[in-house]
């Protein structure tokens, strides 16, 4: 999505935020909070000639305990340094995304990004500690905790985390970072069937247990996506479904052990057609590669329908089925994959341009099938500015009226991104 401004500012410091939002406050200019511009429903881009604030020079690590593994930084940093930070003193971030070489830490917080490990780690509400945050006014508000018990009144960090800009500016974070895990696997299977890729969950939960850190889901569309679009390979035959399962652990001969004996077991029993174990790194990451790669493949096509939903895995694989036959034949392609292990499906449809015939074989329909199952039309990606008017699909009236609340208390003015999240009504 493009959007217009005239004016980007980017601060170092607080104070500087503080200071522009001040500003911005008392002449009623609109802002629009900008981390790493990765979203991908449009919360971080200006509709109306809102003014930029860019974290890009936001950029400080400010301290890491490494014995409680906690890291304090701004909130400009970007994702795959931090990881290479802490990953010197063998800690590890406690959330991945593909697109971790640009999204900032403080835009990962304001969408409560979710992820490919956290099934291990858990959302960021866990994780995150603690929040500095510039409200409405240029007022600071300093929740940066480091303790990771700390039951003194409300816990305010908690607001700020998925509000996507409209409730203050994150400025600093405080983060728990879990060890690095000495041992990582990956196996990549093949399934006949959506029930077998069931299947092979309910066994990796209940056989890997505490060293499963992933299991993501790949459908036969989407595999050819990246084959067509990235002249990426498989390393196995062609299959309806393919399953990657990441293993990670202290122990390598503990989980090697474990994963072979959950191997055999998949294929004694037929559950899986067939498979591949990675344990050295480069292989490792061309497996990720077909899974993580997908958003960039899909590019290629020309325009792309996306959706980001939650459903129950009974229903999981029902909604690519039930698109496919409403509006496939007019796509390129409709495809499925995503955190399975999440319960968060990723719905793809693709047109070279984009056309509104399409857009309303999709919307509302998937929109009525998501809420119809009880599930979220938005798992983990937000609403933003693409899917704010469809919140009362995922959410009541008196949800919503209180949200609505909140914001006119935080930002009586309306200047934090406004047309995001909240519907228009
Ligand atoms: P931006 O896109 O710049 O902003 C996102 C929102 O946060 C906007 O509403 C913006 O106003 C607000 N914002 C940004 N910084 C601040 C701040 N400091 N204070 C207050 N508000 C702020 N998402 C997932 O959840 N899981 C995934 O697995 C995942 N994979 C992705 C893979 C690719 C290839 C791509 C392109 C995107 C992916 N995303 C994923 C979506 C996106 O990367 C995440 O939403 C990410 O958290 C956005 O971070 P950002 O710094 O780019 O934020
Ligand atoms: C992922 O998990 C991201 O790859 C992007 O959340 C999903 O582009 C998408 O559909
Ligand atoms: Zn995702």
């Amino acid at each position: 999505m493009a959007g217009t401004s005239q004016v980007v500012l980017r601060p170092k410091t607080t104070d500087e935020v503080s200071a522009i939002l001040k500003y911005c406050n008392e002449r009623k200019i609109a802002v629009v909070p900008q981390g790493g511009n990765t979203g991908l429903v449009g919360g971080s881009v200006p509709v109306f000639d809102e003014v930029v604030i860019s974290t890009q020079l936001m950029n400080n690590i400010i301290s890491l305990d490494d014995l409680s593994g906690v890291l304090v930084c701004q909130a400009g940093c970007v994702l795959a340094t931090l990881e290479d930070h802490v990953s010197a003193y063998n800690l590890t971030m406690p959330y991945d995304l593909g697109a971790k070489g640009s999204c900032h830490i403080g835009g990962n917080i304001a969408t409560n990004a979710g992820g490919l490990r956290l099934l291990r780690y858990g959302s960021l509400h866990g994780s995150v500690l603690g929040l500095e945050v510039v409200l409405a006014n240029g007022e600071v508000l300093d929740c940066l905790s480091t303790l990771r018990k700390d039951n003194t009144g409300y816990d305010l960090k908690h607001l700020f985390i998925g509000s996507e800009g409209t409730l203050g500016v994150v400025t600093g974070v405080s983060i728990l970072c879990p060890q690095k895990p000495n041992s990582v696997n990956v196996a990549f299977l093949g399934c006949d069937s959506f029930s077998r890729v069931l299947d092979t969950f309910k066994q990796s939960k209940q056989q890997l247990a505490e060293i499963l850190s992933a299991f993501e889901l790949i459908d036969a569309a989407s595999m050819l996506t990246v084959k067509e679009n990235l002249n990426l390979s498989s390393p196995i035959e062609d299959y309806p479904f393919y399953v990657l399962i990441e293993t990670s652990g202290s122990d390598g001969n503990h989980d090697k052990e474990k994963l072979d004996r959950f191997l055999e077991h998949l294929m004694e029993t037929g559950i899986v057609e067939n498979g591949t174990v990675a344990t050295e790194p480069t292989k490792i990451q061309n497996i990720w590669g077909l899974r993580e790669r997908l958003a960039e493949a899909l590019m290629h096509d020309g325009y792309n329908y996306k959706y980001d939903v939650s459903l129950p895995l009974s229903k999981f694989y029902g909604l690519v089925e039930a698109m496919r036959e409403r509006a496939g034949a007019a796509t390129i392609r409709v495809i499925g994959y995503g955190h399975v292990g999440d319960g968060n499906l990723h719905l793809n449809l693709t047109t070279s341009e984009y056309r509104q015939d399409v857009m309303d074989l999709i919307e509302p329909y998937i929109y009525d099938w998501v809420s119809g199952c009880h599930g979220s039309i938005s798992a983990e990606h937000g609403l933003g500015f693409k899917k704010k008017d469809f919140i009362y699909h995922s959410k009541s009236k008196s949800a919503v009226s209180l949200m609505k609340k909140m914001k006119h208390l935080m930002d009586p003015n309306g200047i934090l991104n406004p047309y995001k999240m909240l519907p228009s009504d």
